[in-house]
């Protein structure tokens, strides 16, 4: 157990301790029920630098392997949000440069360096889960599979050189040695280069109680004062802050070496909004507390209320957030018979923790359920499009967040 603070070894706050929680994309066989891994999911606060993260987050290679289940390519609005962020890079920062170099890490199958492919410039991804990694190197990508490190930057450099841009998605917020990664990234990184990430906001899971964020893979909960205060002490500072919608809310941050570039307005904007709102006050975590509990509550009720109507309900998307969700609230295949998903590792096994089956899509599309809960909430829009027969046709949707809803 870590009990201090991964970045400035202060004392942790604890904020909500979900009970004990199996990995979120260990979906497993029946044969494998008995020697299934648990460990205690507990969500604490820094109270000097404010940075939310796990108490304990299990081993990464437990997590981050050759069997891998979460594939970046499943939704098309990603592939759409990452084709936008391809451009705006090469329009912003590679356009004027000639011979320029983008490393990715956790490029996963190669959503986002699919975009550089065929371009004069050179791209690496790094990615551990070798079996996704290997889909991107099928397809052209030019993959290291391997988790990124400061040792690992002094290898990237001397055989490709300094990187102008160097990008992570839903990566940064996985990687427990943070300060490895940022002494790399200041390695790797040209002087006049810059650092783009993206992750969940903080604030939209505070906002929206957006608690099944809340799982093994994700050590920290960033926000712009938390991640100032960890990149000063390395010489970076934050010089933009953009809002995505992407996974319920995130933000884009663009990290410089101090005074090289331009600070834009949205960085004060989020630090005044997070001041204001007392985000890394450990008091202000106590609602979120409350609000967590009551959604439990309520859908656990929600879904026993189905059971005795003798609705049919099923899951849609086996996502990482529904272990969470699962595990806290105890449900079984009982009160949701299955959870249909598109990504072929993932089906015919169960889900972590509470065994239900994960079926494939087209046992949705063959046998429409009265009741459906959006587990992928995080791709409304796109489900949505997707599935308006079965909303026209009065299919019922359940979601969450806010709070637990009908629709
Ligand atoms: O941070 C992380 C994010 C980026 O991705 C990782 N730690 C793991 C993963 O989290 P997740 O599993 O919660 O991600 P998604 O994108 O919410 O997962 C969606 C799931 O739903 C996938 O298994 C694919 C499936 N899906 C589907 O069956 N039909 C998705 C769509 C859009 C669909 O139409
Ligand atoms: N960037 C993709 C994938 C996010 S899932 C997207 O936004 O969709 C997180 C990814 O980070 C996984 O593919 C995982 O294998 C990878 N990862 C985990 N730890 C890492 C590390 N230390 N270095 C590089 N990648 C890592």
């Amino acid at each position: 157990m870590s009990e201090i603070c991964r970045i400035c070894q202060f004392k942790l706050n604890e904020i909500i301790h979900f009970g004990k929680m199996p990995l979120a994309n260990a979906f497993l066989t029946q044969e494998q029920f008995d020697h299934e891994y648990f460990f205690d999911l507990i969500l604490c606060i820094c109270p000097r630098c404010g940075m939310l993260q796990l108490q304990y987050q299990p081993d990464p290679k437990e997590m981050f392997h050759d069997h891998y289940a979460f594939f970046s390519s499943t939704s098309h609005k990603m592939s759409e949000h990452f084709l936008h962020f391809a451009n705006d890079i090469k329009n912003t920062y590679l356009c004027h440069k000639k011979d320029s170099f983008i490393v990715e890490i956790g490029s996963n199958d190669g959503i986002f360096l699919k975009n550089f492919l065929h371009t004069s410039i050179k791209h690496l991804g790094i990615e551990p889960s070798l079996n996704v990694a290997k889909v991107a190197q099928e397809n052209g990508i030019h993959t290291l599979s391997d988790f990124f490190s400061k040792n690992l930057s002094t290898q990237i450099i001397a055989k490709y050189g300094k990187a102008d841009v160097i990008t992570a998605a839903n990566v940064m917020c996985h990687i427990p040695n943070i300060t490895s990664v940022v002494q790399g990234v200041i390695e790797l990184l040209h002087p006049d280069g810059v650092f783009i990430f993206e992750d969940p906001y903080v604030g939209d899971i505070l906002e929206i109680n957006s608690f099944d964020q809340i799982y093994d893979e994700h050590v920290f909960y960033f926000s712009v004062t938390s991640l100032q205060n960890l990149f000063q002490q390395f010489g970076l500072e934050i010089i933009k802050v953009e809002p995505q919608k992407v996974h319920g809310g995130s933000l884009r941050y663009t990290v410089a070496f101090q005074n090289t570039h331009h600070i834009d307005t949205s960085v004060h904007y989020y630090q005044r909004k997070e001041n204001s709102q007392r985000i890394s006050d450990p008091h202000i975590w106590k609602q979120f507390q409350k609000n967590v509990h009551e959604i439990r509550d309520n859908f656990i009720t929600t879904l026993n209320d189905l059971k005795k109507q003798k609705k049919s309900v099923v899951g849609y998307g086996a996502t990482s957030k529904s272990t969470t969700v699962l595990n806290f609230c105890n449900i079984q295949s009982d009160l949701i018979s299955y959870i249909c998903d598109t990504t072929p590792i993932k089906q015919f096994k169960y889900s972590p923790g509470t065994h239900i089956p994960i079926l494939p899509y087209s046992e949705f599309q063959k046998n429409k359920p009265d009741y459906t809960v959006l587990f992928a909430w995080n791709h409304f829009d796109e489900i949505m499009q997707k599935e308006i027969d079965y909303t026209n046709s009065r299919g019922k949707w359940i979601i969450f967040f806010p709070q637990v809803k009908v629709l």
